[in-house]
């Protein structure tokens, strides 16, 4: 069979990263190849709780010392773990696709030194700012702009993006379908499928 891969998305709140990782997912798992999706929606409810939710269930001292939120330190920590279960899963041979914020180099940078080389491909999700407001899907910038969330990318919190990504996706100007044909046709040439 094929040997594993890390597909790590990255980009701001909003600019599409999981949309076109669930299609990409999609069309793998037609061509009968192995996937795992590692997002958000199922990281950060579990593995990586934030401090509220484990302090619903564990007590205030249990989630503080364990639950991760959104400041720095606690971003590193969250890719640090995605990275490591990424690992994992790439070893049992998956292509394993992620999609996280992760906005600091280095934390995406520390996640490919733990991977063979040219097992971590690293796919730049490029919307302007000005795109990924204007769509707000969860109103996450409103609660932003209005101080209601502090730390937020793009807002009051950096992004870094890639320098030398394997692919950049401009996901204002092509469909999540399009831009998910692009990611298959580099991960053939590639000669990860
Ligand atoms: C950025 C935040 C924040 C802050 C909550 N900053 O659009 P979403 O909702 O679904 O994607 C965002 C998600 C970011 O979590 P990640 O684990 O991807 O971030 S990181 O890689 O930086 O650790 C957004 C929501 O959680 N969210 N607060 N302050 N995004």
């Amino acid at each position: 069979g094929h040997r594993g891969c890390v597909v790590w998305f990255t980009g701001l709140s909003g600019c599409g990263k999981s949309t076109v990782a669930n299609v990409v997912d999609h069309k793998l798992y037609e061509r009968g190849v192995r996937t795992y999706l590692l997002d958000g929606d199922n990281v950060r409810h579990g593995l990586n709780a934030t401090p509220a939710m484990l302090a619903e269930r564990y007590g205030d001292e249990f989630g503080k010392r364990f639950g991760l939120g959104f400041g720095q330190q606690d971003r590193e920590e969250n890719i640090r773990r995605v990275g490591a279960v990424s690992q994992l899963m790439c070893d049992a041979g998956l292509v394993t696709l992620t999609a996280f914020v992760s906005p600091y180099r280095a934390d995406r940078d520390a996640v490919r030194a733990i991977l063979a080389p040219g097992d971590f491909i690293e796919i730049f999700v490029d919307a302007p700012l000005e795109v990924c407001e204007a769509r707000d899907p969860k109103g996450l910038y409103k609660k932003a702009r209005a101080g209601q969330i502090k730390d937020f990318t793009g807002i009051d919190a950096p992004y870094e993006p890639p320098v030398e990504p394997q692919l950049v996706l401009k996901s204002a100007e092509f469909s999540p379908e399009a831009l998910a044909e692009e990611v298959l046709r580099y991960l053939t040439e590639a000669g990860k499928l």
